[in-house]
């Protein structure tokens, strides 16, 4: 059934009825159908109108959660209208200002207004205003005119009056009113027409308590229970599978009377400012605890080397490295833990070589369950691509894997298992690979007289006493959101602290390898470092103390930063940005001037969402710090690009520039972003049923993790779904050709019991995003991972250039695990592709992992891999 549009067809009341009686379906089951309509445009009041619109065009965002329904007084009441939302886009795709706000482009569609007379004698002028829940602040969105003059409406009664602007509001309403002054930047005339943002719908989670009887202990029948009661045998046919907290080697010195404690599950530690409802306290995941190490004995954990620091290697074409994964200590705040790290490195070795080069890779797995390498954004041979069961079998505990990586792009690479991302690659196995190039623009360039900075972004996520959440041992927890962690990393350190000259320029190449957070980093809080008076949660939420600045410094002022290059390519022209959004598995590279002497902070701000209220609230962490000394840094070289100017880069946009027209014919083919939801224990159905009459465009910050990690993929399963078959993950059978320029378009079905944001990820390949909900980007650069709010459209350009089988999945590492992944085929040139051990894209293959419903990794039972935690 469609989602009932609460607070603009109902009043709260009965829209909170109907949202707890009616079971709002999570799934939306018509697959088939026909998506036609070329490149719509829909740039605010310019463009087409798609509020109101029957059907809703299918390039424009979701306008369940884009339109302002416009509601007319009585004395005007033959007048209509909607508040279009489009959101402002950027570089990174959507545009945020300082503070994580998402920027609007509002446009005000009136039909049928009658004079404003009509309302006030004096009154010369209709004014369309946006507005906080509480009227304030007042935004002029200026006056509603029409080309064809008042009153009335465009020729054959469609929308005709248009008055439009940029806007950042979290929740707002739309007011038009009559004024006397047309120009009056105050409003103080009557209201004619009025409607609230979708965002204004959320209920907060205290009120359907007030309607709910008593939940029975029936209810949790079936899920609950202590934890340690989840005897799984599952992984009973995997004979190398983990068992919990196992670690390699027998145990020399173990006795009997110094085994720890089993592993049990606690709630994860709350969003500071968002209460819990009440009923979720007892909910535990139903798969086994794990974590590495945890039944080690003190002397067997301290027999671990202790992880070090990245090491960089310089390598040449043909040369040959081993890249070892296996155990380390790890002492995060004070808490020695067992990680996992390449070569006993957190982040793994820096892998640098030349554009061009092909370097031997051999994977050595010294871990206790299987692995593979995957060799993100890299455009390798497909033999390489390190995808169990699409492109080579698992490399077993104790073997090794012989990759051969060529490089043909420049650009800031990562390398990462392809196998339990959830905990494998968030227990430190991850590492860049950077290929550098002449050019100084180009991703893994150093750039002109620019010192180099390479940060990875990761989170973790630790109860208040230091110890590690757990992860699940047969499938990830975290199912819904993805693992959120509470404490922020850079190259797995907390809050590290660089060293930089006055003066001098730092290229920033960042890369996002946490598991489900997009980070929006600013440079320099306005206000000094540390969280301004107000704004947000305590840092570092369920930490034992709150990290402060280092002592003894003076904040500097926030310097500029320039963004120079995406994944796999310099953007075509550099770019101010206030902020770097980055997505799971994306990367960026940015310069940053550092003028003005004193500490820098490097922020993740960000909006948060309080369901219990349904509230949105900024929300800060102080991710790194720069302390700026007060000695000059060397003048830049001759000849290098200054700072000061946006370099443009004619190779790239003349790459690019032709390519935009494919904007102007049909998609090839149309990739809906879907979930569903499966039996839950009670109260998480209608608590999502609740969240489902609003979802903010990116889930920035967890709120909910009472509802987020007992969900597992047997409960949640996540969907990628071929518009015209309604085929969904490996059923998809989708075939190209080496030389194909394939137009896909992108939708994150809002109408499912829980949307999010999806950074999508596509293997071996590069692509464009051509366009955001119908409006064209105006920077490209070549990517291979880009994120999709809830609701929104885009349109890709995909360059088959790379024959062989490839994984397109959602880069959230649980969302892949519970399904969210399929396998194209690209044919070479010429003849067809053999595959690997005749491995075919099509798979009927589901629940390879024992009633998970979402199969994994196609067919023929390669599907499930042994060993691993999940295996
Ligand atoms: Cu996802």
């Amino acid at each position: 059934m469609p989602m009932p549009r609460a607070g603009t067809t109902a009043s709260l009341a009965a829209a909170l009825l109907t949202l707890l009686v009616s079971g709002v379906g999570g799934t939306s089951a018509e697959g088939g159908g026909s998506f036609t309509e070329g490149g719509g445009t829909f740039t605010g009041g310019g463009g087409e109108p798609f509020c109101g619109v029957e059907p809703a065009p299918r390039a424009a965002p979701s306008p369940d959660l884009h339109c302002v329904e416009l509601l007319a007084r009585y004395e005007v009441r033959e007048a209509s209208g909607w508040g279009e939302m489009l959101p402002v886009t950027s570089a990174f795709g959507l545009d945020l200002d300082r503070d994580g706000m998402l920027r609007w482009r509002l446009a005000v569609r009136v039909s049928n207004l009658p004079s404003p007379a009509a309302l006030d004698p004096e009154a010369r002028a209709w004014i369309a205003w946006a507005t906080g829940p509480n009227l304030v602040p007042e935004i002029r969105l200026g006056e509603v005119t029409s080309g064809n003059g008042l009153p009335g409406a465009a020729p054959g009664g469609g929308p005709g009056l248009v008055a439009e602007a940029e806007m950042t509001l979290d929740k707002f309403r739309v007011l038009v009113t009559a004024e006397r002054d047309p120009d009056t930047p105050v409003r103080t005339g009557p209201v004619a027409l009025r409607g609230d943002s979708p965002s204004m719908r959320m209920i907060p989670h205290d009120e359907p308590w007030l309607f709910l009887p008593t939940p029975g202990a029936a209810d949790h029948a079936g899920h609950g229970g202590q934890a340690g009661d989840h005897a799984h045998d599952a992984h009973a046919g995997h004979p190398e599978h983990l068992q919990p907290g196992a670690a390699p080697g027998d145990r020399p010195g173990a006795t009997p009377g110094d085994a720890p404690a089993p592993l049990r599950w606690r709630m994860p530690p709350m969003h500071p400012l968002v209460p819990m409802p009440p009923g979720l306290e007892h909910l535990v995941p139903a798969v086994t605890p794990w974590l590495p190490g945890a039944d080690l004995t003190e002397a067997e954990r301290s027999a671990l080397p202790e992880a070090r620091p990245t090491r960089v290697l310089h390598l040449e074409d043909g040369d040959r490295v081993d890249l070892e994964s296996g155990p380390v200590r790890r002492t995060i705040r004070g808490h020695e833990h067992v990680f996992f790290g390449f070569n006993g490195q957190i982040p793994g070795p820096r892998l640098v070589a030349p554009r061009g080069a092909t370097i031997q890779l051999r994977a050595v797995n010294g871990l206790p369950f299987s692995t593979a390498i995957h060799w993100h954004g890299v455009r390798l041979d497909n033999r390489f691509d390190g995808v169990p069961g699409v492109t080579q079998d698992p490399i077993l505990s104790g073997e090794t894997f012989d990759y051969t990586v060529a490089l043909p792009d420049a650009g800031n690479f990562w390398y990462h298992p392809h196998i339990r991302e959830d905990a494998t690659q968030g227990l430190g196995l991850y590492g860049n690979l950077q290929v550098t190039a002449g050019s100084t623009t180009a991703p893994g360039s150093p750039g002109d007289g620019a010192a180099e900075a390479f940060w990875i972004l990761d989170d973790l996520l630790v109860h208040d006493d230091g110890t590690l959440v757990p992860f699940g041992l047969e499938a990830p927890t975290h199912a819904l959101m993805g693992r959120f962690g509470n404490v922020i990393l850079v190259n797995g350190e907390e809050r590290p602290v660089l060293e930089v000259d006055r003066g001098q320029v730092i290229r920033f190449h960042l890369t996002n390898v946490a598991a489900a957070r997009p980070f929006h980093l600013v440079f320099g809080a306005p206000e000094g470092f540390g969280a301004p008076e107000g704004f947000g949660a305590p840092e570092g939420f369920g930490a034992p103390e709150v990290l402060g600045a280092p002592e003894g410094d003076a904040g500097a002022a926030p310097p500029r930063v320039k963004l120079v290059a995406g994944d796999l390519s310099a953007f075509e022209t550099e770019a101010w940005v206030e902020g770097v959004v980055i997505a799971p598995a994306e990367r960026y590279a940015v310069e940053v001037r550092f003028d003005d002497p004193g500490l820098v902070a490097v922020e993740n701000r960000v909006r948060a969402v309080d369901g219990f209220y349904g509230n949105i609230f900024p929300d800060v962490d102080t991710v790194a710090f720069v302390r700026v000394r007060d000695t000059p840094a060397p003048p830049p070289p001759p000849g290098a690009r200054p700072f000061d100017t946006l370099h443009e880069d004619a190779g790239v946009r003349a790459e690019i520039e032709p390519l935009r027209s494919h904007l102007q014919r049909e998609p090839d083919h149309e990739l809906v972003l879907a979930m569903e939801v499966g039996e839950v224990p009670f109260p998480l159905r209608p608590l999502m049923q609740m969240d489902s009459a609003y979802f903010s465009p990116v889930e920035w910050v967890s709120t909910m993790p009472e509802m987020n990690w007992p969900l597992t993929p047997r409960e949640v399963r996540w969907i990628l779904r071929d518009g015209a078959t309604g085929l969904e993950n490996g059923d998809i059978d989708w075939r190209f050709r080496e030389g194909d320029l394939v137009r896909l378009r992108v939708r994150n079905e809002r109408e499912v019991l829980h949307a999010m944001q999806h950074p999508i990820h596509v293997h071996g390949q590069r692509f464009l995003v051509l366009s955001l909900n119908g409006v064209p980007l105006e920077n490209l650069a070549w990517k291979d991972t880009f994120m999709l709010p809830v609701g929104w459209t885009a349109e890709l350009l995909v360059e088959m250039s790379n024959p062989g089988d490839w994984m397109i999945h959602c880069h959230i590492s649980e969302h892949l695990e519970a399904g969210m992944q399929t396998v194209f085929r690209v044919e070479p040139a010429e003849g067809t592709w053999e595959g690997w051990r005749g491995f075919e894209p099509v798979s009927g293959v589901a629940g390879a992992c024992e009633g998970a419903p979402g199969g994994r990794r196609g067919k023929g039972g390669a599907g499930r891999t042994p060993g691993v935690p999940g295996g």
